[in-house]
């Protein structure tokens, strides 16, 4: 049946809340959407705190109730951005009632339950119904441009990645705890937080999977200040101190296969306590004839080095991927001109609203990030048992 509405419920209102609120507002006014979603409603548990998020993101309505908007017939989308934890039940539940689903990353807390929500969406997909994960930076136009570099072959064989997910909110050991600290809500730390985006980033970009891995996992600091009022970093601390349950920082080696980079070894190391990294996701692609850098804190630039050149004109390119022929930009401002983090969320939403319109599988699908979860929990296994090369189910 073609798709004539898509009323959209979110359910969660924190940081990406507010990220895909923008994009769900910003991306029909940018991109031609044949179907323009709506905003209907935001859930959360405390109605005050969703009642703000409603009026300051402008949903239509705010709900506490999260069992009943995904059994409402009047939501067609259900976009999922609340805790790790959460994700398994009300993706499924919402998969069942036939409503198209977003999903915040890393898609589960463990192995099974990400496999229960691919099979759940598998079953989905043959009624018609659409489901991805939110793996937000495959939407960066410099990374979706890296990516047509590789297809086209301009790096060769690929034969080395390093992918480094640099951040440091928390190197302050004062730092109050927030759920991404806790195993029960998060599921892991840094690895699943950050090191899922650069797992998920490399195997995009040269169309290779991780097959086996070698990790370290470490938490630095055990215990931290419980939140006394607020909510994350920007929350009071209180005088108790709660256990932080995941690692604060990863690293790990790893064998790739298939695609670009068949045979490939790469390096990659995700961690919240670098200091004086924000935000820093780096790329770095070393193949035959060609290599690629990209870092996320100058995210409209690509560098590009070119092998096959004269040998006295060889040397980094930088390319500022802001031109209308590079991917997502037409839509946007006139040459030159920079775009930052909140649009990967509207070409996010733009990419999800047109599989739903035609009939196609969006990407990444759940069973991409079931493939990223069992990385995960491989590079786990790993650490725990002293960085032995772990194969990937
Ligand atoms: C926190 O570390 C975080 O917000 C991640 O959860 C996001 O996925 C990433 O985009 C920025 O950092």
């Amino acid at each position: 049946m073609a798709q004539e509405r898509l009323r959209v419920a979110m359910v969660g209102h924190g940081f990406m809340g507010a990220a895909h609120s923008q994009a769900w507002r910003t991306a029909p006014r940018f991109f031609d959407l044949a179907v323009g979603p709506e905003m209907a409603v935001v859930v959360g548990r405390d109605p005050d705190r969703t009642e703000a998020a409603r009026a300051k993101y402008g949903w239509q309505a705010a709900s506490t109730d999260w069992r009943a908007v995904v059994a409402d017939p009047d939501i067609d989308v259900v976009d999922v951005v609340s805790p790790g934890s959460s994700h398994v039940e009300v993706a499924i539940a919402a998969l069942e009632a036939g409503k198209h689903v977003l999903c915040e990353k890393p898609l589960a807390n463990t192995v099974e339950e990400a496999e229960a929500m691919a099979a759940v969406a598998a079953a989905a997909r043959a009624n018609g119904v659409r489901a991805m994960v939110g793996f937000s930076y495959r939407r960066v136009p410099a990374i979706a441009f890296a990516r047509q570099l590789v297809e086209a072959g301009r790096l060769g064989t690929v034969r080395q990645v390093r992918a480094l997910y640099l951040q440091d909110w928390l190197a302050d050991e004062d730092g109050p705890m927030t759920w991404r600290l806790d195993k029960a809500l998060a599921g892991s730390g840094s690895l699943g937080d950050i090191g899922a985006h650069a797992i998920d980033l490399v195997e995009h970009v040269t169309g290779a999977q991780l097959t086996s891995v070698s990790g370290t996992l470490e938490t630095f600091v055990t215990e931290r200040p419980l939140l006394a009022d607020g909510v994350g970093l920007s929350g009071t601390a209180s005088a108790e101190r709660g256990q932080v349950t995941v690692d604060d920082a990863a690293f790990f080696t790893a064998r790739l296969g298939g695609g670009g980079a068949d045979g490939a070894i790469g390096s990659f190391e995700a961690t919240r306590y670098a200091t004086g990294r924000k935000n820093g996701l780096t790329l770095e692609i070393s193949g035959s004839a060609g290599a690629i850098q990209f870092d996320l804190e100058s995210m409209n630039e690509l560098r590009f080095y070119d092998a096959t050149a004269p040998a006295g004109e060889q040397g980094f390119q930088r390319i500022l991927v802001t031109e209308p022929e590079h991917p997502y930009m037409a839509a946007w401002w006139p040459t030159g001109h920079l775009i930052g983090y909140e649009h990967t969320f509207s070409h996010q939403v733009k990419d999800f609203v047109e599989a739903i319109v035609a009939g196609t599988d969006p990407s990444p699908s759940f069973e991409d990030g079931l493939h990223v979860q069992r990385v995960l929990d491989a590079v786990e296994r790993s650490a725990a048992d002293g960085s032995s090369w772990t194969v990937i189910a």
